[in-house]
Order: structure tokens, then C-alpha cells, then sequence
């Protein structure tokens, strides 16, 4: 077994990322191979339940309201809609459905309600359920693993010090305390981020740095490569290069040994190539389906022949945690507290946030 370390220096993990390429393979895979079948990967599918609209600035999102950004937006999808979706994503070889809404955080009341029952439907059909709502309370998170939650998902996205140049809504520690609302309960951690924002490598290495630190670690991370959409803060950044990409999912999976690397946003610009060097140097998980929350992404046959070619087989649930248990809502052991967490809200300026929402006001 790999020993997981908790201290990482930043000085560390860059001398890692700017290994000789080949070096840095080899070490990656061999820390791969002690603690994980390298010819499985975790198939996840991304469901946008709630699409749009979002009060948010963060400068990567083509749903925050305030820029102009084409997508369509959505009022909270029903629970019937969401279990048609989950049977798809079933039948096409998925093993996680993963529920995205374009919320701040979390507020009891009808819509959370609804969101637990589309939880308890998807735990029934026997995938694994992730969330992605935004912040929420420990409260919030109890509830949601009684519900029978698998995993929730809410990235660190990149170090602390570049997180404010990209958002002012909110701080880079309510996310950490989030992180940590969800580690008190038996729900699984999903935590990673973006590269391709304008960040440093240092920036890069502060960010797993981060996550390093995160005791246990996370179980999953998505390193998502920036899907640059028009009318966002960021839409002029440059595509990054393939081997960025392997090095970041290198240097992941040697700073977190155990955890499912997930090639996440950014695939439609990879080649089946690029991909197959990603695996080999980590990845363990991808996102499938055609579409990722508003954005485009591969096609799911073919996904399933790059699996083929390269003779990975699709990770079957609940392989590397038990099943949750679903308990019915008129049994809860929790109520609903209707609390009001103070979130911070830092709301210093970042000139390309505000040109991007002054572009938009211009526009209406
Ligand atoms: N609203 C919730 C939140 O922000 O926590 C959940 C949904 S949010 C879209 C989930 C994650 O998607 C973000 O933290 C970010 O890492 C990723 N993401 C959003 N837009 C992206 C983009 N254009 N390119 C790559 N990743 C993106
Ligand atoms: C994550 O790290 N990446 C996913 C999921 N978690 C929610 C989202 C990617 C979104 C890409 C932009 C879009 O499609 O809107
Ligand atoms: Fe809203 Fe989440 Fe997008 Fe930020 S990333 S604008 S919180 S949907």
C-alpha cells in the first residue's frame, strides 16, 4: 500500500510536477498500480438538475447570472425526470449519477426536500448518488446521508491565493467548511479543481497541497481542464496543453495516492492519445455523457470504444464503499433546522468580473 502524507510542501509537489516526464509517469503509475486496478476506470454521470441563474461570480461559470452567457436555464428538475435520467445513464454503463444545481448553498425547505427524494430514488436503482449544491451545513449533510448520499462534490478549485483572483462571493474557507459538514457524516468527498484558469504551476501545487492536507483525503477528485465559455470572465484563456494535463493528473495521483482521479471538464479537446497517457498516469475516473453540466462532452459509444481499445472495463458500484442505507423521509432522525449560516462573502473586486458583468448590463 502507498503511505499518504499529510504535510506536502508546495516546494515538494513542484519538484514532483517538474519531474523528467518519463520519470514522472513511471512514478505515478507504480504508486497507481499498489493501490488500484489499472484496468478500471469509474464512470460518472453529470445531471444538471437546477441549471442557471446562479447569484455567484465565480469567473469559470457559465451559469452565474451576471454574465451573458447563451445557456438555458432550468427551475429544479422533477424527481420522475431525474430517475429517466438515472436509468439512462445506467443502461449507457454508468455507476454514479452526479446532481449538479446552480445554488449558492443549500436552503431547507421544498426544493432541498425534493432534491433528498431524487437521492433516495437514485440510491434505490443502485448507483452511487452524488450532489453538488453548493455550500451546505452539517445539519444539510446528515440529512443528505440519510437519504442514502454516496458522495458530495465541491472542489477546492485552485490554490487559496489565486481562488480570489477567480471569485469574491465567497472564501476559500467555507468551502473548507463544507468540506468538513461532509466529513462528519459516512458521505465520501469529492474534491478537486480547474487548470487552465491563468493559475501558476505554483498555484497547481498549492491546490493539491490543499487537498493534501484534507484528513482522510478526499475520495474523488475531478481535475477539470477549463471549458472557456463566451460571455464568462475567463473566456479569452488559452486552452492548456495535453501535457499539462498529464502532469497534473501525475502529480495528483502521487500526492493522493487513494483517491479516484477524475478527467472531468475538457475532454472534447483531448485525443483518445492524450487520454490514454491521463490513465496511465493516474486517472481512474471520467465523466460520460453528452453533455457535462451546460457544456458539451464526448459521445458516450464513443467513450465505451476508447475503453475497449485500451481494455478498461467500466468500475462496477459500490466497489470501494458499501451501499449506503435509504431512510424514508416520515422516518428522518433529522429535522430540518432552517438554519442560517454566516458564509462569508469577501466581495473584493476582480476587474475581469466586473468588465464581464458590465459587458452584460450593456447587452440588456
Ligand atoms: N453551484 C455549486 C458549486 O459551485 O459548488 C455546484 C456546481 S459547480 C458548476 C461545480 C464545479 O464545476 C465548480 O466548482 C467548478 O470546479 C466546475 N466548473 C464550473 N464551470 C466550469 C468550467 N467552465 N470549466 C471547468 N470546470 C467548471
Ligand atoms: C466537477 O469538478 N466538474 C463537473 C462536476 N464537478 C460538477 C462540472 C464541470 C462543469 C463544466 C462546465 C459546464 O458544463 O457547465
Ligand atoms: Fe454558481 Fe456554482 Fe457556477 Fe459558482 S460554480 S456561479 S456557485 S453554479
Amino acid at each position: 500500500m502507498s503511505v499518504t502524507k499529510h504535510n506536502w510542501t508546495k516546494e515538494a509537489v513542484l519538484n514532483i510536477y517538474n519531474k523528467p516526464l518519463m520519470e514522472l509517469l513511471y512514478e505515478a503509475a507504480t504508486i497507481h498500480r499498489k493501490t488500484h486496478d489499472p484496468n478500471v476506470v469509474q464512470v460518472s454521470t453529470l445531471l444538471s438538475i437546477k441549471t442557471g441563474g446562479c447569484s455567484e461570480d465565480c469567473g469559470y461559470c457559465p451559469q452565474a447570472a451576471r454574465y451573458h452567457t447563451n445557456i438555458e436555464g432550468n427551475d429544479l428538475m422533477s424527481v420522475q425526470q431525474v430517475k429517466a435520467q438515472a436509468l439512462r445513464a445506467k443502461s449507457a454503463g454508468s455507476s454514479r449519477v452526479c446532481m449538479g444545481a446552480a445554488w449558492r448553498n443549500v436552503k431547507d425547505g421544498k426544493a432541498f426536500d425534493q432534491v433528498l427524494e431524487m437521492v433516495r430514488t437514485i440510491n434505490k436503482l443502485d448507483m452511487e448518488v452524488c450532489c453538488t449544491l453548493g455550500m451546505i451545513t452539517q445539519n444539510q449533510a446528515q440529512r443528505l446521508a440519510e437519504a442514502g448520499l454516496y458522495a458530495y462534490n465541491h472542489n477546492l478549485d485552485s490554490s487559496e491565493d489565486y481562488y480570489k483572483k477567480v471569485i469574491s462571493t465567497r472564501g476559500y474557507q467555507d468551502r473548507l467548511d463544507t468540506i468538513n459538514n461532509v466529513r462528519k457524516t459516512n458521505v465520501t468527498v469529492c474534491s478537486g479543481g480547474i487548470i487552465g484558469m491563468g493559475e501558476s504551476i505554483e498555484d497547481r501545487a498549492g491546490m493539491l497541497v490543499a487537498l493534501s492536507t484534507l484528513n482522510p483525503q478526499p475520495e474523488s477528485t475531478p481535475i477539470n481542464a477549463l471549458v472557456a465559455v463566451a460571455g464568462t470572465p475567463l473566456e479569452n484563456e488559452k486552452p492548456i496543453s495535453i501535457w499539462d494535463m498529464v502532469r497534473m493528473v501525475a502529480t495528483t495521483r502521487i500526492v493522493l495516492p487513494k483517491t479516484q482521479v477524475r478527467l472531468s471538464a475538457g475532454r472534447t479537446q483531448m485525443s483518445r492519445e492524450g487520454q490514454a497517457m491521463c490513465f496511465f498516469a493516474g486517472a481512474n475516473s471520467i465523466f460520460a455523457g453528452d453533455k457535462l453540466l451546460t457544456t458539451p462532452n464526448p459521445d458516450v459509444n464513443e467513450d465505451m470504444k476508447m475503453f475497449e481499445l485500451l481494455g478498461l472495463n467500466p468500475q462496477k458500484p459500490f466497489a470501494k464503499k458499501m451501499q449506503p442505507e435509504t431512510v424514508e423521509a416520515s422516518n428522518s432522525q433529522f429535522e430540518a433546522l432552517g438554519e442560517k449560516p454566516k458564509w462569508t462573502r469577501p466581495g473584493h473586486v476582480i476587474e475581469r468580473n466586473e468588465i464581464a458583468k458590465e459587458k452584460f448590463k450593456g447587452l440588456k
